[in-house]
């Protein structure tokens, strides 16, 4: 079991395009495993690599209650959407944050397993929005950026503000400890 970090607004390298998967060995296998135990551990619905820091098109997800419905997604992509879904979105980038954000109600997508099998499923309800939005962190895109850029600004300013105020108390600890 190893956990990742995961990146938070508005630091930059969640705005990376994700290269495509082409070697489906061992090194993907513990991508993939990681990112579930820090999807499971934060506890998160759905975490894509780019929230690790890691630049290539992979998604995991799991919107059971009993957290034993792991799903795998590797070089997603959209073939057709329909209608209108708008539920409150919140994002382990984007700590303490939920915003209401329109998606379509139901996605039909072709993936690739682990072991590089290509399947097509259809999502919706709570998982077809999570696919959504784990697919749009591939391409560097967040939640915020559907919201009105005042919006988004606050919700910066005010990230950027706690992340301050922990990071001086890191030090101040540090420093206590030191005498
Ligand atoms: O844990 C998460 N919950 C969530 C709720 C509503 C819509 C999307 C999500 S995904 C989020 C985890 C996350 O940040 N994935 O990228
Ligand atoms: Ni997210």
């Amino acid at each position: 079991m190893a956990l990742r970090t995961i990146l938070e607004y508005p630091d930059p390298r969640l705005r990376t395009k994700a290269q495509p998967v082409t070697d489906f060995g061992a090194e993907l296998g513990r991508l993939v495993d990681d990112l579930l135990d820090t999807m499971y551990a934060a506890p998160g619905i759905g975490l894509a690599a780019t929230q690790v820091d890691v630049h290539q098109r992979v998604i995991v997800a799991d919107v059971s209650a009993e957290r034993d419905q792991p799903l795998v997604l590797i070089n997603p992509q959209l073939l057709s959407r329909e209608g209108v879904n708008s539920v409150e979105e919140g994002c382990l980038s984007v700590p303490d944050i939920f915003e209401e954000v329109e998606r379509a109600l139901r996605v039909r997508v072709r993936a690739q397993d682990r072991a590089g099998k290509v399947f097509e499923r259809d999502f919706d309800e709570i998982l077809g929005v999570c696919v959504q939005h784990e697919m749009d962190h591939l391409e560097g895109k967040l939640f915020v950026d559907y919201l009105s850029d005042l919006r988004r600004e606050r919700i910066r300013k005010k990230l950027e503000k706690e992340r301050k105020e922990r990071s001086a108390r890191t030090r101040q600890s540090a420093g206590a400890r030191a005498y």
